[in-house]
């Protein structure tokens, strides 16, 4: 195993030295000349479902504008690629990466930025009528996208007035105009809560956007941290040294001096002005926003100024749907897998979260009843309570990160009538595409949860048959022989 540590510190360039170490493992392709509008989003789509932990996609010389505006795509989509931006080992099982980047994320002692006077980012500075968010390839993704997205792997940075922190956030942004954006942001997002407190003054949140910088910054800003936590000081601990931030000349809010690109604005209250949004390939599977969902106009930012560096490169994570996965590993195992055992739970083997709606928890029984006591915490601890819909229950045999094992316990080991639980009445969101219009309407953004215990059942799991596959280690020698006959992949 080799270290990921390949971000060293010396030069640390953020989203750039993060292609070069992906260059190095062989992990990025260049492509020229193909086109913003779907052709892009489309080929994302191809790589991420066709090819097993495909590249990360550079894209250059786009449809209509000039070299060096940059797209990069799939930038986290293999797990080597994970463990590149956190430090980990390279070609680690998933499993394993899954429970090093949880504990990576929990025990990093947060280090607060460090206000610089400049930074590559202001290279390039533009102010009033210039402003132009189209200079930029921002992407059609979807067929059936309400617009042009530019943000989308974005970080949308504002301070809470009543306490001081920063918050970071990734909430997509839909190109309206030159110098208007629109922004979604689900209920209860901190972004949220946070420009509600202006709204509430009557007074615009004034706000910083990024498209494009430092991964670990797009990797904090999409996990969910206590109200409080700064984003950037999870990344700076995360690296192990501050953030480097240039103090917005409009806002006073911090810009990541290796942004990308980078707009400073406000997002005045929605009575004052707001805008219909969407609709918008969503990562359940489905569009939302528009008609499809609560028809609600939504926030708007007005840009009033943009920075970035020469030759931008903007960060696309357009959601695509959960075949085409563009996560190397579902951060959000480690933390369930975490929360499971802090409730106590023995011998929890292997924690994996699939998007959209599953989690599967392998443990090793250990006394009648340990199993639904698993399953009921992986229901409810916070990591998994906001969306789900199933949770699955296996034995220490199956790899959680194997679907075809998954499925194959869940095809021989469960007995429906005794071994499905069905629950009511839980945590869901305005995203779900099941969600009923009456209770959407509502405001009940609430659904069912369906427990499966795919495990031998433990008052005779000792007379449940043997399975049917090669010894492992006999399996490994026989593929190492005959590798140069039959393609077997690494591992
Ligand atoms: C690619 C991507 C796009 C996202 N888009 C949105 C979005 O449009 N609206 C939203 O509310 N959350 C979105 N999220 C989820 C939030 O980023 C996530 O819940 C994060 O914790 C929000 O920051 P906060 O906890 O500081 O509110 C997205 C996540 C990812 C990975
Ligand atoms: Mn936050």
């Amino acid at each position: 195993m080799s270290d990921g540590a390949g971000l060293g510190m010396e030069n640390y360039d953020g989203l750039r030295s993060f292609i070069e170490s992906c260059r190095e493992i062989d992990e990025c392709v260049d492509i020229d000349e193909a086109d913003w509008d779907l052709e892009i989003g489309t080929l994302t789509e191809a790589a991420a479902e066709k090819i097993d932990a495909p590249p990360m996609l550079l894209f250059d010389r786009i449809k209509g504008y000039p070299k060096g505006r940059r797209v990069v795509c799939l930038p986290i989509a293999s797990p080597n690629r994970v463990a590149l931006v956190l430090g980990l080992p390279l070609d680690a099982p998933k499993l394993e990466l899954v429970r090093l980047a949880a504990r990576k994320i929990r025990d990093a002692d947060p280090i607060p930025p460090r206000e610089v006077a400049t930074g590559p980012v202001m290279d390039n500075a533009i102010a009033g009528d210039d402003v132009d968010v189209l200079a930029f390839p921002a992407l059609r993704s979807h067929p059936w996208d309400g617009g042009r997205y530019i943000g989308t792997g974005d970080n949308l940075i504002n301070r809470d007035p009543d306490s001081g922190y920063v918050n970071v956030g990734t909430y997509r942004m839909q190109v309206h105009g030159p110098g208007l954006l629109g922004l979604w942001m689900s209920p209860g997002q901190q972004g949220r809560t946070i420009c509600e407190r202006y709204w509430a003054k009557g007074e615009a949140c004034p706000v910083v956007a990024t498209f494009g910088g430092d991964p670990l910054m797009f990797l904090a800003s999409h996990i969910k941290f206590p109200w409080g936590t700064s984003e950037l000081d999870v990344a700076g601990g995360l690296r192990g040294t501050p953030m480097d931030v240039v103090k917005g000349p409009l806002t006073g809010l911090p810009i990541p001096a290796r942004a990308e690109v980078a707009i400073e604005g406000e997002v005045p209250p929605p009575g004052e002005q707001s805008q219909d949004e969407g609709p918008f390939g969503e990562w359940p599977g489905y569009y939302s926003g528009g008609t499809i969902g609560t028809g609600e106009k939504q926030p708007v930012i007005r840009v009033k100024a943009i920075y970035h560096r020469d030759d931008p490169i903007l960060i696309n994570m357009a959601p695509l749907w959960p075949g085409a996965p563009q996560d190397g590993i579902q951060f959000r195992s480690g933390l369930i897998w975490d929360q499971i055992e802090a409730a106590g739970i023995p011998d929890v083997v292997g924690v994996y979260a699939y998007h959209a709606y599953m989690v599967v928890v392998a443990i090793r029984q250990r006394y009648a009843g340990h199993a639904r006591q698993a399953g009921m915490a992986a229901v409810s601890c916070a990591a998994a309570a906001r969306n789900g819909r199933f949770v699955v229950v296996v034995d220490e045999d199956i790899d959680p990160t194997d679907m075809k094992e998954v499925n194959w316990a869940i095809q021989t080991r469960v007995d429906p009538a005794s071994d499905i639980e069905i629950l009511d009445g839980w945590w869901g969101t305005p995203l779900d595409p099941r969600m009923p219009p009456e209770r959407r309407d509502a405001g009940d953004h609430t659904n069912g949860r369906a427990i499966i215990y795919a495990v031998r059942p433990y008052m005779w799991r000792d007379r449940f048959p043997r399975v049917n596959r090669a010894e492992p280690a006999y399996l490994k020698e026989v593929m190492e022989k005959y590798r140069g006959v039959l393609d077997f992949p690494k591992g």
